[in-house]
């Protein structure tokens, strides 16, 4: 197993010679300290079954399975498939500023991703270091939220499915706000494993910051970089895949932003996301 940074790139490792079936503990605790660490982890010429993919993700913490069973692989529930064809799925995921299940009482710790089918351009993931975009702020911003509690929700980027075509649109929106209430975080927290404070806000779901003035949620969202169209703020960082990728990262610290190509390409993908022994945080900030 070589861990080498990713070359010209401002945040991640890159892993070669990493196999799943014979990897020891002592080989996933070095690259969960890597993601932790660096932020994300690059395991490259993995071909990995359902099965296997799961298996490894289970090695990282206790795998959850979505809440949407539209989502779900239909053998192994606890993946999350994001996929144009193939029959299950969901097309066009998370294709917005968010961390996964961020609306949710308990955000996920780490998430895993390998791409299945691979279109041959513009699909990737866009990620934002939360930690690093803290300490890029500007004082008066940091003052601003601090000892404040952010609000969550998913009903922004609700996808209604093929059975809410005829239900009134009111039914649909008490469904998520009775499956998914409102979620209070802290903005800023102390990451449990790194000790990094970590603004923990999206554009995709954070509508609020209880205790803050008018403007500052876009003030916050515009200085991090998930206002910028075109995601070539420096806080940006792209990472693209190809086949035999398993891409691992801190949900904690970072922020994703799909990237969907615009062809009609096929693309699939699976994920899995675990709970690792810590707590969201250590304390808020
Ligand atoms: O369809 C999607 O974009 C899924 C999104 C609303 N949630 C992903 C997650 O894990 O929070
Ligand atoms: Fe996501």
């Amino acid at each position: 197993m070589r861990i080498t940074p990713q070359a010209g790139k401002a945040m991640g490792v890159e892993v070669t010679g990493f196999d799943a079936a014979t990897a020891s503990d002592a080989d996933v605790r070095t690259i969960a300290d890597a993601v932790y660490r660096h932020k994300i982890v690059l395991l490259k010429e993995q071909e990995l079954t359902p099965r296997e993919f799961l298996d490894l993700g289970a090695r990282f913490g206790d795998p959850v399975t979505y809440y949407q069973p539209m989502y779900r692989h239909p053998e192994l529930p606890e993946i999350f498939v994001s996929a144009n064809e193939g029959g299950y799925g969901v097309p066009k995921t998370g294709k917005f500023w968010h961390a996964d299940y961020q609306f949710m009482p308990e955000p996920f710790s780490i998430t895993l991703i390998h791409p299945q089918v691979v279109p041959s351009e513009n699909r990737g993931t866009y990620f934002i270091d939360m930690g690093k975009a803290y300490e890029r702020l500007p004082e008066d911003l940091r003052t601003a939220i601090a000892g404040t509690t952010s609000l969550h929700s998913a009903r922004r980027y609700f996808k209604i499915r093929p059975s809410d075509v005829y239900r009134p649109i009111w039914e649909v929106m008490e469904d998520i706000e009775r499956e998914t209430p409102p979620v209070a975080q802290p903005t800023v927290f102390e990451h449990p494993v790194t000790g990094e404070s970590v603004l923990f806000i999206s554009e995709g779901f954070t509508y609020s910051i209880e205790g803050a003035e008018d403007g500052v949620l876009q003030r916050l969202l515009h200085e991090t970089g998930q206002l910028d169209p075109e995601c070539a703020h420096p806080n940006i960082h792209l990472q693209t895949y190809e086949r035999g990728d398993l891409l691992i990262w801190d949900n904690r610290s970072l922020i994703h932003r799909a990237l969907h190509t615009a062809t009609p390409e096929p693309t699939v993908s699976h994920r899995v996301t675990v709970l690792d022994e810590h707590k969201l945080y250590a304390r808020a900030l």
